[in-house]
């Protein structure tokens, strides 16, 4: 057997992990798996952690064996798991591709999977791979699909069985390599298969493109980011160190896998600790109030979410749960179980805050980020959090509020304050004066991909990125006030670009003008509301626009209102003042 001690000699020899060979490392991976109990943790866990910098989450999950990773509706998976099946499909993938570690820039591979393991060992394998990792969603029409598979130039698409039958046709229609996901029983993966062929993990990562993640831009169509390993790298650290993760955290995860709160901050932190994740298929209120009132194992610790779900649990617990005894039930284990629970990627309300405090008595830990520089701010673990604000920067990360001074050469900015993790100074005469928030740090991303003039315009001439935010740093903390264009709309913690909207709209053969606002709303933050004009003649009820979406629009994007209008109100330019129009609609 391999984990022999003639055969612990040599490895302990190498003359530096960092330089050790894949082939190397990986029997030492699996002599971790084969000698749990006997080996000692530390001697694995510094193997893996010292490796390689900046490797990807996968390193680590050696050092983890047999503990719990994931939980999801087939069963438990343990880190050992995870990792040998991510080999077995990664062999898969170079057999197709050749070998992706060897491209410059690596090749893309698409995925598609439900919320749960499978597309863990996705993710895993493409990067196990060389190549860069492009989540899809599977609840993107097709033409969407299409889209990004067609952006990304993505050389293989990956699917679960569920979504072959959707991924195939349009795979071959592009001319793409697409294979399913291999289903192993746990059984079937032996460390023979692991070791029928050597695996070298050791890539020079920090630069490596690592994940492609797509976001509305105000114009235009959806742009891919790009983040490299060392992106990855920084933003899971900075959540892991501010936030106290470890090996103990259990999360139950509720979120989609194609952003980056769903990937970054409730998947690849806990994955990185060792911690368990539990996974649903999809948000439920029922389902999560069960897990929160669980006295099962695992036991959930950590909560994250958009605040639409905090108000769809206060809305399923205000009609389920407040009988006087239930109610001093559910507040006595939410403060039993719970160590932190967090929300993000649009503003909370404070009424939600206060709702759920008086619930839960738990203060939501409020933080914001976006997807081209992870998490930026944040209010403290410990120490007051102040609602409405999104409290300090994160370890690593640079803040500043600025306002450009337009020159006929570029732009050059007037800053108001900046900061960073150890404290802000704000500019004197600048006081509580709003700017654009703009970000430096390892975290912030590469690029959006093939789209090199998007790239330099969403960064200052001096290389800050600008996240098209508008906030203000008072009373020692930052406060998001709202986006710069009204073209960007945040429903249900999702970007929606209003241009888009009206393209997909402007394809509707009953419509001839339209223009798409951000109706604010309790629940949802914004919902997306159509202004239309319609063709003469032509009729058009909300359930047929809605129904006809369906095919050419994410769900969130179709619009949750129809206004039909004899004209869309126009300044002698031609322009639709968005802001006016808010202001007739929706009064409030
Ligand atoms: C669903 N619907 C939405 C919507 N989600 N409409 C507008 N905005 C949304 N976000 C529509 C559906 O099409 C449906 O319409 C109706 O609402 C009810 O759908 P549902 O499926 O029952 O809703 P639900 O499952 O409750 O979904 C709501 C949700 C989901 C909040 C769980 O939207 C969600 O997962 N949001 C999270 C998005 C996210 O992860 N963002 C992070 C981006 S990263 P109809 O007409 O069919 O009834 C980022 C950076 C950072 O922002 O800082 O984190
Ligand atoms: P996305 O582009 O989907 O990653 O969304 C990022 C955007 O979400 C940011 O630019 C903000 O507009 C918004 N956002 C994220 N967190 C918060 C927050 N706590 N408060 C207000 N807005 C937020």
């Amino acid at each position: 057997m391999i984990y022999s001690s003639t055969l612990f000699k040599p490895l302990f020899h190498c003359k530096k992990w960092g330089k050790m060979t894949g082939g190397c490392r990986l029997i030492l991976s699996t002599v971790r798996f084969h000698c749990l109990r006997t080996l000692s943790c530390s001697f694995n866990t510094s193997v893996a952690c010292r490796a390689q910098a900046y490797a990807p989450v996968f390193y680590k999950a050696p050092a983890y064996g047999d503990r719990t990773a994931l939980v999801d509706q087939h069963g438990h998976h343990s880190y050992q798991d995870l990792y040998l099946r991510s080999i077995a499909l990664s062999k898969a993938i170079t057999r197709l591709l050749g070998n992706p570690r060897n491209d410059v820039p690596p090749k893309r591979v698409s995925f598609i999977c439900p919320n749960d393991a499978s597309y863990v060992v996705c993710q895993w394998a493409a990067w196990m791979s060389g190549a860069i990792a492009v989540p899809l969603f599977r609840n993107h029409p097709s033409v969407e699909l299409e889209y990004i598979l067609k952006d990304s130039q993505s050389a293989l698409v990956v699917s679960e069985a569920k979504y072959t039958d959707c991924i195939t046709p349009l795979a071959e229609k592009l001319g793409i390599a697409n294979i399913t996901v291999p289903s192993f029983p746990q059984h079937s993966i032996t460390e023979q298969m692991i070791h029928s062929e050597d695996h070298h993990f050791d890539l020079d990562w920090k630069e490596r493109g690592a994940m492609i993640i797509y976001t509305s831009g105000t114009t235009g169509r959806p742009k891919g980011v790009l983040s490299t390993h060392q992106n990855l790298n920084a933003m899971v650290t900075a959540l892991v160190d501010e936030w106290l993760w470890t090996k103990s955290d259990c999360i139950l995860h509720v979120l989609p896998l194609h952003h980056v709160h769903g990937v970054v901050n409730k998947l690849l932190c806990p994955l990185w600790v060792g911690a368990t994740c539990v996974m649903l298929p999809e948000f439920s209120p029922k389902e999560v109030w069960e897990y929160f009132l669980s006295m099962d194992s695992p036991a959930i610790n950590v909560f994250m979410a958009v605040p639409t779900i905090y108000s769809k649990l206060i809305d399923y617990y205000e009609s389920h749960l407040t009988k006087p005894g239930v109610k001093d039930f559910v507040k006595a284990m939410c403060k039993q179980k719970f160590r932190l629970m967090v929300s993000g990627s649009s503003a909370l309300p404070v009424p939600i805050l206060e709702r759920w405090r008086e619930i839960t008595g738990h203060i939501l830990l409020e933080r914001y980020g976006m997807t081209e520089i992870g998490m930026a701010l944040t209010n403290p673990l410990n120490g007051p959090r102040v609602p409405g604000s999104v409290g300090n920067p994160l370890p690593g990360v640079h803040v500043r509020i600025a306002t450009e001074i337009p020159q006929k050469e570029g732009s050059s900015y007037t800053v108001l304050a900046q900061g960073n993790a150890t404290g802000t100074e704000v500019s004197e005469g600048f006081e509580d004066r709003e700017g654009e928030l703009q970000v430096k740090g390892p975290a912030v991303f590469k690029e959006y991909w093939n789209k090199p003039q998007e790239t330099k315009e969403a960064f200052t001439p001096d290389g800050w990125f600008r996240t098209g935010d508008t906030a203000v740093y008072k009373d020692n903390c930052y406060w998001i006030l709202g986006r710069t264009s009204v073209d960007i709309i945040k429903s249900g913690g999702y970007k929606i670009s209003a241009l888009e909207v009206e393209r997909h709209l402007l394809a509707h053969p009953s419509i001839t003008d339209v223009a798409v606002i951000g109706a604010p709303d309790a629940t949802w933050g914004q919902r997306v509301s159509a202004i239309v004009k319609l063709r003469e003649g032509h009729t058009l009820s909300l359930r047929e626009l809605k129904e006809w979406g369906r095919a050419v629009m994410a769900s969130y994007c179709i619009p949750a209102e129809l206004i039909r209008v004899e004209d869309i109100p126009r300044n002698q330019m031609g322009k639709i003042n968005k802001k006016q129009l808010l202001a007739l609609f929706y009064p409030q």
